[in-house]
């Protein structure tokens, strides 16, 4: 497979000046009729005419009227053009009703729709397919579906036809067509200027009830963005479509916002708070990307952090906005200490802007959205609020209607703040954690910090530069009180010392506060000092994160000594769920054990092999004996965390329900699951219903509850997910692989549908225990289901091939095992491209 360059990027010999396209739908057999105005660049370096194109059977072709005869490969075309500007036509059959890898025009549930990023377009008709050619669109749909929708304003319309005009240039991945018998959910928005939206949440009939709080986040959204960025929706209408088969979230496209259903219907009975809070910031993100994304775009893929980073930044101020700041970025740690550090200290680490690539849908990644938003995170507390937004308002008012690059974004930031940011621009060069090694001193009222960085060796970048790294201090006085408030250090040298005069006495320092770069801090520190962070800190991110590094090395030491569950830390904990003055949200994040992967990655720095059996079995027996130290006052916390009356998605609700959760988890294993059974029975929201049914599944008690799910909802592909889900999820490690593969031959799992494939693989990569039990069935499942998913849909098997990456950090035996699963789905006949990446980088 072709390796392709960030060096060798050359801009396109032409000017696309405008596009037209027909679309005549029919299943099997679509036609697309596309007229497009080039115009040769004066000054262009390279002037061949090469139009991608992949899988589309060209019926005729014309230049300037006459018709032409170009030479047609498997992945495009090239032809002789004038030397002027000239008109090109063409004509394509495609086929969306047997195209299952959901790229390009295809069909989910006999609805017509479109998923064109990165490299869709190209399946639909011959086009220079590449972000940095920017165009207006003139769309005609014609058939028989009530609803045809696609970018831009509405310019006419009649029996079987439709016609849209996008007046903003944009590159084809932002693309969409829409057609199906569909209900919309409509209402309205009047922006800044005074200018009347029409909003439109298009469903499949029966979902139209789902639509209201989707609708409620775009509208929030969109007061979000005219308030704090001061951008204004810039077209006539915004539609939202539903789609159950999507491969992603949710896409961007200009004006016609296409979502995995998953990300966009909700209600009570079939949506757990979880998912509420995931819909409205997945809603804000494809909206927010109207300014960041499609008004300045990316000039080619290895930019692709300069859209995603930053929106991925602005929708995570969006929900601290509406929802807890602290809950939010504590989360957001949680999830990217799970993923990125995951991908960023394994075989598949890569540059924030990467610099090569052979399947960019392979960089749709951790390291790109999550790490790419850290970045930008630190840029701003580098500059400040204010220089931040003087330099994001230069950036729209230099950029707007461009395709840009990770220079031109740093660019602004140079000119309006005077600042040099070449060392900052590491972030973007170099892949890999930065470690942050902390000493301190503390003579004659002084007190010193000593930081040395350094970042492990990464795949093709063995050495690393010292980067700039924002470490936010704030020091404590022995009673707890806050001596020096919060101080950003700017760490530039490979080893660099801090010092703070006129103390008292030794001060304990709250470093890193409020993770304020995506870093591994290593200090020496002990329990005490911890669990007094946790006592004191007026930092919320540093008071969880000194409970969480409690827990961790509680369950270190299990796992290692054989140690029983630190006594301290139980009794800080059990002070801290009793504790009714903290939000519930922040108990339920302090009670939330560390993740499994995040122990297993921890024992391999520390130089141990982990063993996910004892990890599990640690994890187990400390949550056993909290339990039972809790016996007393569990029923009561139990009862005092339910909440009350008429569901309400709202934050408060919402942690209060996640903190109701944990109590009654922790409460089945004294009770067996006569309160989760309870809570089944009277449950009106989805998010007790399933909470009781993990804690039942995870008892072994569940089976009736858990027909009584199937019965009650096996007509509601979502919440089925939920049902495939949890019963991999809640599985003891020796049955998951097993519950896996029944779950397989189960008459609603649909290898097509990525919802379906994820709820039951995903899961089981999700259950390391599970997953990596002895014997290999785990991986041998997923390497099963993941070869028969390639032939169908490259793309999500692709992705999930990362349950994968971490195989070096385990024993020879696990590792000889992953290898053989590995090297036989990279031995499978005709794989993709997709995958053989994922599979050759995995095994490098
Ligand atoms: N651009 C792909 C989907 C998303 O990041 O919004
Ligand atoms: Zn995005």
């Amino acid at each position: 497979p072709q390796t392709i360059y960030l060096k060798d990027y050359t801009p396109f010999g032409y000017q696309v000046d405008e596009v037209h396209l027909t679309f005549h739908l029919s299943p099997k057999a679509t036609r697309v009729v596309s007229r497009i105005e080039f115009t040769p660049k004066p000054d262009a370096v390279d002037r061949s005419f090469f139009l991608h194109g992949e899988q589309l059977q060209l019926i005729a072709a014309k230049i300037d009227g006459q018709p032409v005869s170009p030479d047609v490969t498997a992945q495009g075309l090239t032809c002789d053009v004038p030397s002027t500007p000239f008109v090109w036509e063409s004509e394509v059959e495609i086929s969306p009703v047997t195209n299952t890898a959901l790229e390009g025009l295809y069909m989910s549930n006999g609805m017509y729709c479109t998923q064109c990023e990165a490299e869709g377009f190209r399946k639909i008709t011959f086009y220079p397919d590449r972000p940095d050619v920017m165009s207006t669109f003139t769309v005609r749909i014609e058939g028989d579906e009530k609803v045809l929708l696609s970018n831009g304003n509405p310019s006419g319309s009649g029996e079987g036809w439709a016609e849209w005009h996008d007046p903003w240039p944009k590159p084809a991945y932002l693309f969409a067509l829409v057609a199906g018998d569909l209900i919309n959910h409509p209402d309205r928005f009047t922006t800044k200027s005074g200018k009347d939206v029409e909003l439109n949440i298009w469903v499949r009939p029966g979902d139209e009830d789902k639509c209201a709080f989707g609708m409620e986040a775009l509208i929030k959204s969109m007061k979000w963005d005219e308030d704090v960025y001061g951008l204004e929706y810039d077209l006539d209408i915004f539609n939202i479509v539903a789609v159950d088969d999507f491969n992603m979230g949710a896409m961007e496209n200009k004006g016609l916002n296409i979502f995995n259903s998953s990300c966009v219907l909700a209600s009570p009975e079939t949506s757990t708070d979880a998912n509420f809070e995931r819909i409205e910031a997945i809603i804000a993100h494809e909206y927010f990307h109207n300014w960041t994304g499609n008004r300045i775009t990316c000039r080619d893929w290895f930019q692709l952090c300069l859209k995603e980073g930053l929106t991925v930044y602005r929708d995570s101020q969006f929900t601290s906005d509406m929802r807890s700041a602290s809950v939010k970025r504590i989360s957001d740690v949680i999830d990217l200490r799970g993923r990125q550090f995951a991908e960023d200290n394994g075989p598949l680490a890569h540059q924030v802007r990467p610099e090569s690539f052979q399947e960019i849908n392979n960089f749709y990644t951790a390291t790109i959205y999550e790490k790419g938003a850290e970045v930008i995170g630190m840029l701003k507390r580098l500059v400040g609020d204010e220089a931040y937004t003087k330099a994001v308002a230069l950036y729209f008012e230099r950029h707007d209607g461009q395709a840009c690059t990770i220079e031109d974004w740093l660019q602004v930031f140079e000119d309006s703040t005077g600042r040099d940011l070449s060392q900052f621009s590491k972030w973007y060069s170099q892949a890999g954690t930065p470690r942050i090694k902390v000493t301190d001193d503390y003579l004659d009222g002084t007190y010193t910090l000593t930081l040395e960085q350094s970042t492990p060796a990464t795949p093709g970048q063995p050495d690393k530069d010292p980067r700039v790294i924002p470490v936010a201090v704030g020091l404590l006085g022995q009673n707890g009180d806050e001596v020096r408030g919060t101080e950003v250090l700017e760490l530039t040298e490979a080893k660099q010392s801090f010092s703070f005069d006129g103390l008292a006495s030794k001060p304990v320092p709250s470093i890193l506060r409020e993770f304020s770069a995506p870093v591994i801090m290593e200090r020496e520190s002990t329990n005490a000092e911890r669990a007094f962070l946790l006592a004191h800190d007026s930092d919320s991110f540093n008071r969880w994160e000194a409970g969480n590094t409690l827990a961790k090395e509680a369950r270190v030491a299990m796992v290692l000594d054989a140690a029983a569950p630190d006594a301290d830390y139980l009794d800080a904990l059990t002070k801290l769920v009793r504790d009714d003055s903290l939000d519930p949200a922040f108990r339920a994040l302090v009670l939330s054990p560390p993740s499994q992967s995040d122990l297993a990655q921890t024992l391999f720095e520390r130089g141990h092999t982990p063993d996910p059996q004892a990890i599990y079995d640690a994890a187990e027996t400390f949550a056993q004996t909290l339990a039972e130290a809790l016996t007393d006052s569990l029923p009561r916390l139990y009862a005092d965390t339910t909440v009350q009356g008429a569901y309400s998605p709202d934050a408060e609700s919402a942690g209060k329900r996640d903190l109701n959760a944990r109590m009654l988890s922790l409460l089945t294993r004294l009770d067996g699951g006569e309160a989760a059974a309870r809570q089944y029975d009277a449950a009106d929201n989805m998010t007790q219903q399933n909470a009781a049914l993990a804690c039942l599944l995870k008892a072994e008690n569940g089976e009736t509850q858990s027909q009584a799910f199937y019965d009650q909802w096996q007509g509601d592909r979502l919440v089925m997910d939920k049902w495939f889900g949890l019963q991999v999820a809640c599985s003891a490690p020796k049955k998951a692989a097993s519950a896996a593969a029944n779950l397989t031959e189960h008459a609603l799992f649909d290898l097509k549908n990525p919802n379906r494939f994820r709820a039951v693989m995903g899961a089981l990569a999700m259950n390391q225990a599970g997953f990596h039990y002895e014997g290999g069935a785990g991986y041998q499942l997923l390497a099963d289901n993941l070869i028969a998913l390639d032939a169908l849909n490259p793309q999500t098997t692709a992705r999930m091939c990362s349950a994968f990456q971490t195989w070096k950090r385990y024993d020879s035996t696990r590792q000889e095992l992953i290898r053989a699963q590995l090297e036989r789905i990279s031995a499978t006949n005709n794989l993709s491209r997709d995958t053989n990446e994922m599979v050759s980088r995995i095994l490098n």
